[in-house]
């Protein structure tokens, strides 16, 4: 009796239903819903989404996985227990890519270079970070060189590189991968000129800063390990042959303790350019004096974020006021394309001394340029629209 009552309630609901129009259609007549792959297309990342990788590249642990294949490298090094004022630099590589997410392979063409370093048949991917300790610096400092030697031992991925004179430069004859190292602060130098040396011997360093770097110490350095530090790496770099003595500096205003630094200075092997020179000589004279001074040999380019002014680049461990603009920068790096590049860096980057990310941008935008100019043979001609200018311009 209770079973009919259900019966006639479900068939009476039913009915209700079809009356109304709640017909059931069997699965195999009805349109399955469109997926997103075939009304939209593939899931791309826009500039503001997706996982963290620089511009938007390939993400590889290529640390842990050898079938990872690359020409180029970028890699970041989240190390800031050297640094003599604000710590932070280790958030710097996350900073970087963070400021890198308006770039992209498909949109990389600058009319500055005149090329897209993403379409010159070189593979460019992001190796992740090195997980870097950050309770001890002798441990951290074998880290930073392991990791380094690690994909600078690996195969270029590309048979036909735009790398040429690669397998020239080294001590083996093959050609090796080009690392782009995000800082951390600048004591991460001393590893990678370390691993370098295995492969190049000792290498000119062209090296962007407000500060030398080459002090034989702080006060208050007296045990060895206390030693290495981000304002004394040059000077050890130095003791261990790890650098040429035509290596120069550019962008340097920091105070001294007098004109003993700079004959130091000299000693390690550095000539140098201050920030005022480019009001005195200009963009031309300095970019001619660094290519004069390096000349052919293998060149490793480190440049420190507060060789910006803080006016355009305040996050950083040791801000120095009268510093160059992005635009000079990126024009002074512009006029080094074809020089025998064997890796280069961007360091203290401290984003926790940022405003509106303005740092971050400026540096992810600075390694967009290395990236052109590993990729260029010579410096690029500025693009210029034809017939645009009077021909009685200044
Ligand atoms: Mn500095």
């Amino acid at each position: 009796m209770k079973a009919l009552a259900s019966y006639l309630v479900c068939a009476f609901i039913v009915g209700a239903l079809q009356a109304h129009g709640y017909e059931q259609i069997p699965l195999e007549n009805h349109d399955l819903p469109e997926t997103w792959l075939s009304k939209y297309g593939k899931q791309i990342d826009q500039p503001f989404s997706g996982p963290l990788a620089f511009s938007h590249l390939t993400y590889s642990r290529c640390l842990e996985d050898e079938s990872a294949e690359f020409d180029i490298a970028v890699l970041g090094m989240p190390f800031d227990t050297g640094t003599s004022y604000r710590p932070g630099a280790r958030f710097g590589p996350y900073a970087i890519r963070s400021g890198s997410r308006r770039q992209r392979e498909a949109r990389g063409y600058s009319l500055a270079w005149g090329n897209n370093p993403y379409e010159q048949g070189s593979k460019i991917i992001d190796c992740g970070d090195v997980p870097i300790i950050p309770f001890d610096n002798a441990l951290a400092m074998d880290q930073i060189e392991v990791a380094y030697s690690t994909l600078l031992a690996r195969p270029v991925a590309s048979s036909k590189s735009s790398w040429a004179k690669g397998a020239a430069l080294a001590r083996d004859g093959r050609e090796h991968p080009r690392i782009v190292s995000l800082g951390g602060d600048h004591t991460i130098v001393l590893p990678i000129l370390r691993a370098l040396n295995k492969v190049y011997g000792s290498v000119s360093v062209i090296h962007f800063d407000a500060h030398l770097d080459t002090w034989a110490g702080y006060p208050g350095t007296v045990s060895e390990q206390s030693r290495v530090t981000h304002g004394t790496f040059f000077y050890l770099a130095n003791e261990e042959g790890l650098i040429s003595n035509t290596s120069i500096h550019a962008g340097i205003r920091c105070k001294l303790q007098g004109l003993g630094d700079i004959e130091n200075d000299q000693s390690v092997g550095f000539h140098f350019i201050t920030s005022d020179d480019i009001d005195d000589h200009g963009v031309p004279a300095i970019i001619k004096r660094i290519r004069e001074r390096v000349g052919d040999s293998p060149v490793y380019l480190s440049l420190d974020i507060d060789v910006i002014d803080p006016g355009l680049a305040p996050a950083t461990g040791t801000p120095e006021a009268g510093g160059w603009t992005s635009r000079e920068t990126k024009r002074i790096i512009r006029g080094l394309a074809g020089l025998n590049f064997v890796g280069a860096d961007i360091v203290e980057v401290a984003p926790a001394y940022d405003h509106a990310e303005i740092t971050g941008t400026a540096a992810a935008d600075i390694v967009h340029d290395f990236l052109s100019m590993f990729m260029s043979q010579e410096p690029p001609t500025p693009y210029t629209f034809q017939g645009s200018w009077p021909k009685d311009e200044l």
